[in-house]
């Protein structure tokens, strides 16, 4: 028989975990001592918890599967809740791992050290931000409870919960033995990819959305065989940047309403069979246009649930739904004339003029394109906006939850899981964040390229509100503490110093490479200056 922490680690890797990002305190010191002394999986200790759980979160998006974050609990965990909540918004399968008291100590009577009100106050915490949760005091129940919320966090593609009171982690317990799938009705399946194809063969203007859930439940060539086979135009939203990249000639591009491409608004919202595969309704991704679009005619799969006019089907998962459509329409021939070749992306103007925001997006197209794409991490801040402006790739972001803080902990996710080097694209505020975490990739190894939006300002906040003066920050000269983190620092401030430098750092590899590139305050890229005005206007409609 293992024990309760080797069956733990064993289903965590069974369920697809390939990595464990954490760290440590006295209530996890022995699961800690497991997970090294296993080899498992590889893990890794970040500086502070909200990194763990966004570099988790990061590797759980790439890899389409879950990850995990290990913390201590109380002061360490509850360090999570911002991250976990976010991962929650944004269907991010993380599986929090938390030390805790031991079921002894919990007997005692004594306060316990990092408790802030009682001894279920954490584990209520994160039952309103997990979907599944089990507190593992039983060693006869453990193995069960495990093996139900790993299959709860594939399944809904959502975070979950487990709590490992420390004298549990020697304690043997049975195999862990992993559930089947949960049932899905085919007659309730057949229905409704039925009815999904007869309302897209009715529809003069079928259009094809896809957002994040297509990457969670790993079906993004199967969606691109679809659109394909039935000659739909595919967009992604705002928060499904980067999905399908990997397939140019289906993405026409991204929906971003009054602020995006006036063709890609007009697609979507002239639309009579819009079909939303995975997306989240958010104000991020429709606010821009609410009024526009007809939901009573839009086809919803989203949360294992398909939404169609005024009824719905319940159970129907994301790939399953994906596969029923495929299924349907294998002996139809491919319409003529769907594919489209990408739009050209943007090329920088390269010489001695002061940099905006909208030439980083030139200058990275150009580094794209002469040495291939780079998987790309951003924060939130008006790097996300200026990411729109990059050739679409590989990206994850807070694009609904909007946290600030999330690119660099995610590009260091992205140095595990995504595959290639990453870039990270962050604004001098969320640096002031969490880039220090960049501290960590030396004794990694990770070298990503750190692209610094450095305009001294929380400019996005000023665009709202551009009398305020509380959004002037000062000017923290990033580049210069790049080295002794243990990376090289470029700082750039023309056009022509940007595109050497990004050429410099594409070129240095072992060391994390910042290019701090000064902006000026009150300049915004193109992306986001229509945004905000399209998001006023829908706020005061
Ligand atoms: C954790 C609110 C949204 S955007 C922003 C703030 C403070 C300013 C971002 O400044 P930065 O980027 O990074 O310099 P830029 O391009 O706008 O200059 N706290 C958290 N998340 C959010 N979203 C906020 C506050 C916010
Ligand atoms: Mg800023």
């Amino acid at each position: 028989m293992p024990t309760l922490g080797r069956a733990l680690i064993d289903a965590l890797k069974a369920h697809g975990a390939r990595e464990i990002f954490g760290i440590p305190g006295d209530f996890v010191l022995p699961f800690f001592k497991v997970i090294e002394e296993s080899g498992t999986l590889p893990f890794y200790t970040l500086s502070h918890e909200p990194a763990v759980g966004f570099a988790a979160d990061a590797a759980a998006r790439f890899h389409g599967t879950i990850s995990v974050a290990v913390a201590t609990w109380g002061a360490g965990a509850f360090n999570l809740v911002n991250p976990v909540a976010g991962a929650y918004a944004e269907r991010s399968p993380v599986v929090v791992v938390s030390g805790a008291p031991g079921v002894a100590e919990r007997a005692a009577g004594w306060q316990l050290h990092h408790m802030s009100r009682a001894v279920d106050t954490q584990s209520r915490i994160f039952r309103e931000i997990t979907c599944d949760q089990a507190i593992l005091d039983d060693p006869a129940r453990a193995p069960a409870d495990i093996a139900r919320v790993l299959r709860s966090a594939r399944e809904y593609s959502l975070p979950v919960y487990i709590e490992l009171p420390r004298d549990m982690v020697g304690v043997p317990v049975a195999d862990v033995k992993l559930l089947p799938p949960s049932p899905v009705d085919p007659a309730g399946l057949a229905e409704c990819a039925g009815e999904i194809l007869g309302r897209l063969a009715a529809a003069e203007r079928p259009v094809l959305m896809v957002d994040i859930e297509t990457r969670r439940y790993g079906v993004e060539d199967k969606v691109a065989a679809l659109a394909r086979a039935l000659g739909l135009p595919v967009v992604t939203t705002f928060m499904g940047r980067g999905l399908l990249s990997a397939h140019p000639d289906v993405v026409r591009g991204t929906y971003l309403g009054a602020a995006g491409e006036a063709g890609i608004t007009e697609l979507v919202e002239n639309s009579d069979g819009l079909l939303l595969l995975g997306v989240i309704l958010s104000d991020t991704n429709f606010a821009v246009s609410r009024r526009k679009i007809d939901m009573r005619r839009a086809m919803l799969a989203i949360n294992r649930e398909v939404r169609i006019g005024h009824h719905a089907y319940a159970h129907i998962p994301l790939d399953g739904l994906v596969d029923a459509l495929l299924a349907r329409i294998a002996d139809r021939p491919a319409p003529a004339g769907a594919a489209r070749a990408p739009r050209p992306a943007s090329t920088l103007t390269v010489d001695d003029a002061a940099i905006g925001p909208s030439d980083i997006a030139a200058a990275i197209n150009d580094l794209f394109a002469r040495h291939g794409p780079m998987p790309i991490a951003a924060d939130m801040g008006d790097c996300l906006f200026t990411a729109m402006e990059i050739a679409n790739t590989d990206l994850v972001a807070p694009g609904y939850y909007a946290g600030m803080g999330y690119g660099v902990p995610a590009g260091l996710g992205a140095c595990v899981a995504a595959g290639g080097r990453p870039l990270i694209l962050v604004g001098d505020g969320a640096f002031q964040m969490t880039g220090f975490e960049l501290g960590n990739c030396r004794r990694y190894g990770w070298d990503p390229i750190v692209v610094v939006f450095n305009n001294a300002s929380w400019e996005m906040l000023r665009v709202f509100q551009p009398e305020s003066g509380f959004n002037d920050l000062d000017d923290w000269r990033f580049s210069e503490l790049a080295g002794p983190l243990g990376g090289e620092g470029h700082r750039v401030r023309s056009r022509r110093e940007l595109a050497a430098a990004l050429e410099r750092a594409h070129a240095t590899r072992g060391k994390f490479q910042l290019v701090e590139v000064m902006l000026r305050r009150g300049e915004t890229s193109d992306t986001l200056a229509r945004f905000v005005a399209g998001f006023k206007a829908a706020r005061d409609r």
